[in-house]
């Protein structure tokens, strides 16, 4: 049996991090993998999630099966903050907890595939590398709309409305609810409401994919436009991950929503959403998910966690600021959200950095600003500057 199987390459992204750690140079720089880095290059544990883990040892008494929903309360909790209060109550939503953001994905793609696996998924490119295996694996039709204008380094808005036309009625359409991976760019406020309009009369079904919010602008300002799409259509999902703004990467938090079109719809959604999740993971781990909901049940380590966030949001945002003023080329990162940009470099000067200055980063020239400090930033620039056009 297993003679049969092929060999495989490693995750482009996850191999850097070996990579990086064998380089033996003591100036080397590290912008691959998509984690937050405070200044000292550490991604540390958040205070609130170290306060509610302590917490947890203290008074948890059980770690007896909950079920394939999880820990409901945690999806309860979270469902204002990612969802907004109005949507958070509205009976046509319900949600469940998932191994992270990836497991909302392919929890999603399942339902897609029991509901009708004719459907197709819609995918802006470039995206996450993990996004059309996921919908693969699902047995779904994965097809592809330009969303990015490398030569202007920002969204081209009409060649994604113009893939739109591509999809056929019913199709689900992947967006980046803030904070896209790789390019760091967004939609417009306006560009949403466009977007939303688009895709109802359309028909096409929208899965927002919101892995980051709070690291582009603020927790509010990152799901605004997500928002305004479930708001202007009748069916929807979101695929939510708080392994980026709880800094729990490992534990695997996340969570997704189905937006059914009548509130009558919403537990045949369900049970079909736990149906699944039980062939999948039986049921999500549960460590991750109750220290996130021993934080969002007590306002102090709440706001201790948004005060921290806002904090992480604001060194992302300073380097953004930092690199943007270094050189024109650059100069659209300092208007971009999140984690990543896409250096306008090709794959020669990707490893020229390697090679010369210890500089990691995949192929594609997709940098993690968080991988920076005021000191590495400057010598980074320096680095760049000579590929660098115009
Ligand atoms: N979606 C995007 C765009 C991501 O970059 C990631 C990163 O890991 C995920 C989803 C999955 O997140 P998680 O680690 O919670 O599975
Ligand atoms: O794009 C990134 O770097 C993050 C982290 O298989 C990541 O999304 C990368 C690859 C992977 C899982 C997570």
């Amino acid at each position: 049996l297993f003679g049969r199987l092929e060999r495989q390459a490693p995750d482009a992204l996850l191999a850097i991090i070996g990579l990086h750690r064998a380089d033996p140079r003591p100036g080397k720089i590290d912008v691959g993998v998509g984690v937050y880095r405070d200044a000292t290059g550490a991604t540390p544990v958040m205070r609130a999630v170290k306060a509610a883990e302590a917490r947890l040892l203290a008074t948890q008494d059980t770690k007896s099966y909950l079920g394939p929903e999880g820990d409901q309360r945690f999806t309860d909790l979270l469902a204002p903050i990612a969802l907004g209060g109005a949507l958070a109550a509205d009976g046509r939503i319900t949600g469940v907890q998932t191994p992270g953001g990836t497991g909302a994905l392919r929890l999603a793609a399942e339902l897609i595939a029991v509901a009708d696996a004719e459907r197709a998924v819609w995918i802006g490119t470039p995206t996450w590398p993990n996004h059309a295996p996921i919908f693969r694996a699902a047995g779904l039709t994965v097809r592809t709309q330009a969303y990015y204008d490398a030569a202007q380094s920002r969204v081209d808005f009409d060649a994604f409305l113009a893939g739109l036309t591509q999809a056929r009625a019913g199709d689900v359409v992947l967006l980046h609810g803030c904070c896209h991976n790789p390019t760091g760019t967004g939609f417009a406020h306006h560009e949403w409401a466009v977007l939303a309009k688009e895709i109802a009369r359309r028909g096409l079904i929208p899965l927002v994919d919101l892995a980051y919010q709070g690291l582009g602008q603020g927790l509010e300002e990152d799901a605004a436009g997500m928002h305004v799409v479930l708001n202007g259509v009748p069916e929807a999902m979101v695929a939510y991950s708080c392994d980026k703004n709880f800094a729990l990467y490992r534990e695997r938090v996340g969570a997704l929503w189905v937006q059914a079109d009548r509130p009558a719809m919403a537990l045949p959604v369900r049970e079909n959403m736990l149906v699944l999740a039980r062939s999948l993971w039986s049921m999500p781990p549960d460590h991750g998910a109750a220290i996130v909901r021993t934080i969002l049940e007590e306002p102090a380590l709440t706001s201790d966690w948004r005060d921290e966030l806002t904090q992480m949001c604001g060194r992302i945002r300073s380097l953004r600021a930092i690199l943007g003023a270094a050189h024109p080329a650059l100069a659209p990162i300092a208007r971009q959200d999140g984690l990543f940009a896409l250096l306008p470099i090709g794959r020669e000067t990707v490893a020229a950095l390697r090679a010369e200055h210890g500089i990691y980063m995949p192929d594609s020239g997709r940098i993690n600003i968080a991988g920076l400090n005021d000191e590495t930033v400057a010598r980074f620039v320096a680095a760049l500057l000579p590929h660098l056009k115009g």
